[in-house]
């Protein structure tokens, strides 16, 4: 069928069921805007192209869908690079399209052009620049299947603007979509699932460490049943915050640097770990050896080349995870874990906090979100720094894809065109965005789309007055000099929604906080509530970094 290779973009886009983009135009991929236009895809058009590319990982991540961005070459696409690093780092399944210029221009520094594929070699999972207008609809059946096989992860195809606009008879659109994606897995599986089974079986401390890579396998039902049957406890890292049910009794809350106690704990002195898609990042082992130090590891991933990186298993187990799990449950035989569990609930109850109601803070606005959103399906999308950690000890997130954040990359300014990506694929959960007061002057701007496309968010900002996590590192490290961690100038931010006319809410009391998100959680539309709490306010309990699980950082 004879088509210009900007409408054979949008012919596949439609193939893969892409119904919503998000994206920002320019000189180079005006083609494809302008094909877009005749479609029935819905194109969100963001403030920054940064917001693009987070709205699209948040639409990923909220949905299992791959999530689209699009951006013009040069600084359109360059202004993509944290998002997909944000996406890379944390395995989302996103395809960014970006334009460039023509063919016969490509290597003469052209106005606006750029090696967007050099650029982001190292944070794509892989990317592609079109040079025949017939490999089109291949190229991109490639890029959709690369970024949601396997382990997850972005791609990016750039496509100079001839090649946009030029016609050609393609006939190969339809033919490539009957593929189906490869799984990896080890090749002596069943043997090692009998060898993983019987050391679970024989276990007298086993943990398991749910891992973002659970959500990603969508194997939060399989882990849950799996758990229960052996009456194992759970931990999640930051990134698996989901994966088991929150307030499930077997659930301990989250390890690592800011892990609860009863998690780090029973991490520290079990003698079977039980890992479900986690790379045992640094935040989440501190330091290695004594982490892995007199337990069996059993690490279940897709991907063979997180086995060993950064701690060695007894057993690895590589392939498809709701299967592995699935065996693993019949060839189980749970034993008596009844000291275990003595042992935990003695640390839970040792580390329980009461959280005082009289002063507004994080963890108790956290607590009222819990009591107000009570059974409901609620999708956290957060930023990055305190209030990250506060949401992630303290909100009970029902369900897997229920708690988005940027855990690899930590980049600030991630939360809010997540959330708005999340919403968008979701339009049946609320989106609650939960921001510090530096992090929303970072993308900000992008309450303008939540505005424009009427989204009913509602943004949590927790305001201390500074960039919490730096002050707190400075306060734990650097003699409590704190250096451009403090923003003492007072920012109007029901001032800052009102300009975007979203309704907004300054509260400095629970009693005010609470009231506030009843009434935009009532509301379908926007929302905004500031949440003042005190500047000196820190993140408990901290790991030292690089330390043991059991060492605490002293923060007088
Ligand atoms: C893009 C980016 N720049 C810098 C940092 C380093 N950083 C981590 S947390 C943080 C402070 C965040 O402050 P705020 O948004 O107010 O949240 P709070 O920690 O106060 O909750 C900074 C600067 C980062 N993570 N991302």
């Amino acid at each position: 069928m004879l088509m210009t290779g900007a409408q054979a973009i949008v012919a596949s886009l439609l193939k893969e069921g892409v119904d919503t983009v998000f994206g920002y135009p320019g000189g180079t991929n005006l083609p494809l805007f302008d094909a877009l236009n005749d479609s029935t895809i819905h194109h969100v058009l963001t403030v920054h192209e940064q917001g693009a590319a987070h709205a699209a990982d948040g639409y990923a991540r909220a949905s299992g869908q791959v999530g689209v961005c699009l951006a013009t070459s040069g600084p359109g696409a360059t202004n993509l690079v944290t998002g997909l690093a944000t996406a890379f780092m944390d395995s989302v399944p996103v395809v960014a399209i970006t334009g460039q210029v023509q063919t016969n221009l490509i290597g003469r520094d052209a106005f606006q052009e750029i090696d967007i594929t050099g650029i982001t070699m190292p944070i794509t999972k892989h990317n592609f620049l079109v040079k025949d207008i017939e490999k089109l609809p291949e190229i991109m059946w490639r890029a959709f299947d690369i970024a949601r096989s396997g382990r997850p992860g972005p791609v990016l195809v750039d496509v100079p603007r001839d090649l946009q606009s030029n016609t050609y008879d393609f006939t190969n659109i339809e033919s490539m979509y009957s593929r189906s994606t490869l799984v990896r897995q080890s090749p002596d599986l069943p043997a090692r699932i009998v060898k993983a089974a019987a050391a679970i079986s024989a276990a007298k401390r086993p943990v398991i460490i749910a891992g973002g890579g659970c959500i990603s396998a969508n194997a939060g039902e399989a882990l849950t049943k799996f758990a229960e049957c052996c009456n194992l406890p759970v931990v999640t890292t930051l990134m698996g915050i989901g994966a088991f049910p929150g307030g499930h009794g077997n659930l301990l809350g989250m390890t690592g640097l800011h892990g609860l106690k009863a998690a780090n704990h029973a991490v520290h002195d079990a003698d079977v770990l039980i890992v479900t898609g986690s790379r045992f990042n640094d935040r989440v082992t501190g330091d290695r050896a004594s982490y892995a130090a007199g337990k069996t590891i059993i690490h279940i991933d897709i991907d063979p080349a997180e086995v060993h990186k950064n701690v060695d298993a007894a057993v690895p187990l590589v392939g498809e995870m709701n299967m592995i799990l699935g065996e693993l449950l019949q060839a189980v035989k749970p034993g008596d874990l009844s000291a275990w569990w003595t042992a935990i609930r003695q640390t839970q109850a040792e580390s329980k906090t009461v959280i005082p109601e009289d002063v507004l803070t994080a963890p108790l606005v956290m607590s009222e979100l819990n009591r107000q959103t009570g059974g409901q399906d609620v999708i956290y999308v957060t930023d990055v720094g305190q209030h990250q950690m506060w949401a992630a000890q303290y909100l009970e997130v029902k369900s897997p894809r229920g708690f988005l954040t940027s855990g690899g990359l930590g980049a600030m300014g991630f939360g809010l065109p997540a959330a708005l990506g999340a919403q968008l694929a979701i339009p049946n959960k609320r989106v609650v965005h939960i921001v510090g007061d530096g992090g929303l002057k970072m993308t900000g701007c992008e309450l303008y789309t939540v505005a424009v496309e009427q989204q009913p968010i509602i943004s949590v900002v927790i305001n201390n007055h500074s960039l919490g996590m730096v002050r707190q590192l400075q306060h734990c490290f650097y003699g409590k000099r704190y250096a451009n961690s403090l923003l003492p100038h007072a920012m109007d931010f029901k001032a800052f929604a009102s300009a975007f006319n979203i309704p907004a809410t300054v509260t400095n009391s629970l009693a005010e906080f609470s009231e506030a998100f009843a009434a935009a959680w009532q509301r379908q539309g926007p929302g905004l509530i500031v949440a003042n709490i005190a500047t000196n306010d820190l993140v408990t309990p901290m790991i030292a970094p690089g330390g043991s699980m059991d060492e605490y950082v002293n923060m007088d």
